[in-house]
């Protein structure tokens, strides 16, 4: 934990997902502003790494201090990508990652579409990106975020009916990541009532992970 003599914590979160899944509008709730380019369109927008950090005051209390809150957050091209090979996805968030997060990832934030089923072709395009760029410890390191929550919100389907529903693929990336999962309902709220809602749920996996980071040589 990066706290020592300062009152600042630094979290340090990677957005991974499919092209079009949601991960730059995410990184704009994270950030409270719109940093990344997120938008509507039949091709791949985001086609460079990119890093955004914002410093929320106040954030906690500790040991009678008031503790800030650094959020630092790497926003990357999609896997299926219109414009770029896996081989070129990779080997740009590979490259940023060592450039970037020098001192270590907390948390990588898979976003998957909530209203698409997670099929064979994820789990060798979308998944086996995160396995190959986090390494053998992934796992450990790994965020579920289900975009598009707002669309079982309308559906009427309660997250436990979800999953009682998903499909084997599902249930299985989500026991590899000891289960750690976020819904994203974005519609009915601000970016600062979303940011503190998403913030406080990864601080929470963080601190479970007692705060450890993964290293890239
Ligand atoms: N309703 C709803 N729309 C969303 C949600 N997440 C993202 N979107 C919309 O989906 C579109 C694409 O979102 P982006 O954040 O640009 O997705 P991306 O994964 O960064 O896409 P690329 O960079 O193009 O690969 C935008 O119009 C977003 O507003 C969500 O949770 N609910
Ligand atoms: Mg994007």
């Amino acid at each position: 934990m990066q706290m020592a003599d300062t009152n600042e914590i630094t979290i340090n979160l990677l957005l991974l997902g499919r092209t079009k899944s949601g991960k730059s509008s995410l990184g704009n709730s994270l950030l409270g502003s719109y940093e990344f380019e997120s938008q509507f369109s039949p091709h791949s927008v985001t086609k460079e790494c990119r890093l955004c950090a914002v410093s929320i005051p106040h954030f906690a209390r500790r040991m009678g201090r008031d503790m800030c809150l650094r959020l630092q957050v790497l926003d990357t091209p999609g896997s299926l990508h219109s414009s770029l090979n896996q081989e070129e996805v990779k080997q740009k968030v590979r490259k940023a990652l060592a450039h970037r997060f020098a001192e270590g990832l907390h948390m990588a934030l898979l976003v998957l579409r909530a209203d698409v089923p997670l099929c064979e072709e994820d789990n060798q395009h979308t998944v086996k990106l995160a396995e190959d760029l986090l390494g053998p410890t992934w796992k450990h390191f790994t965020i579920i975020v289900f975009s598009y929550g707002d669309k079982l919100h309308e559906a009427r389907m309660k997250e436990e009916e979800y999953f009682m529903s998903a499909p084997i693929t599902l249930s299985a990336l989500l026991e590899n990541v000891h289960n750690r999962y976020i819904f994203r309902v974005p519609l009915d709220k601000t970016l600062h009532e979303e940011r503190a809602i998403l913030t406080t749920r990864i601080l929470e996996f963080v601190r479970q992970n007692s705060y450890k980071r993964l290293q890239f040589k």
